[in-house]
């Protein structure tokens, strides 16, 4: 059985949103990021920087979500989360995983920890401040993408709904006007309403996530 390092509401929870998914059999392990649990000798020996997610296989250890997520849409054919090779649409869905790893991701790090980034504490405030601007653009820019679309690929379900999800849960939670999302609210309340989902938000023990 694989094991699931997770945060409750991080970028683990989409991992955990597609195992539920997929029912791959797994157990799953909180690491208290914020309280140290990342930065013992263990995880580190199964995360270098002390990251969730980790996914422990059989076949070894897996990091960064989206090729977690990979894995187990590869895994579970019969769940059709990610299209067949050569087509326009499993581009796409990597498009929208890079996306995401590259655009709101490393924005909102640099909201939540700007003292990585700067020697100079009189910067921590100032780097904190673009964060947080840089993550709404990324956002809005989400919302515009996502304009007319059911899920992120159109009329099927994808891996890339559940790694959407966890950018939009992170806006609300530092108070951005994801009200002005109407697209991205539109698609966080059908991924969030999703059976899946919902066990993956139970399991973590979040505040109920509802569509506001
Ligand atoms: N590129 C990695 C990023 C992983 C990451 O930054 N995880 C965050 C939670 S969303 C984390 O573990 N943060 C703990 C820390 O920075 O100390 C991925 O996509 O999996």
């Amino acid at each position: 059985m694989d094991t699931l390092y997770y945060y409750p509401g991080a970028c683990s929870l989409s991992v955990h949103a597609v195992l539920e998914e997929t029912g791959h059999p797994y157990e799953a392990k909180r690491i208290d990021i914020h309280g140290g649990d990342n930065d013992t000798p263990e995880y580190r020996a199964l995360h270098p920087r002390g990251l969730v997610p980790v996914l422990a296989t059989s076949e070894g250890l897996l990091t960064e979500a989206p090729a977690i997520l990979v894995h187990l849409a590869e895994r579970h054919p019969e769940a059709k989360l990610l299209p067949a090779p050569g087509t326009v649409a499993r581009s796409r869905c990597f498009e929208w995983l890079l996306l995401g790893a590259t655009h709101p991701h490393p924005a909102f790090g640099r909201f939540m920890r700007p003292e990585r980034l700067v020697d100079d504490a009189a910067a921590v405030q100032p780097v904190r401040e673009r964060g947080r601007r840089d993550f709404h653009d990324a956002l809005q820019e989400l919302d515009r993408r996502l304009a007319g679309r059911t899920w992120a690929l159109g009329d099927g379900y994808s891996i890339a709904d559940p790694y959407l999800m966890i950018f939009y849960l992170w806006g609300r939670y530092i108070g951005l006007p994801v009200g002005d999302l109407p697209a991205y609210s539109a698609h966080f309340a059908r991924v969030s309403a999703r059976p899946a989902v919902q066990r993956a938000i139970a399991a973590e023990e979040l505040p109920l996530v509802d569509a506001a």
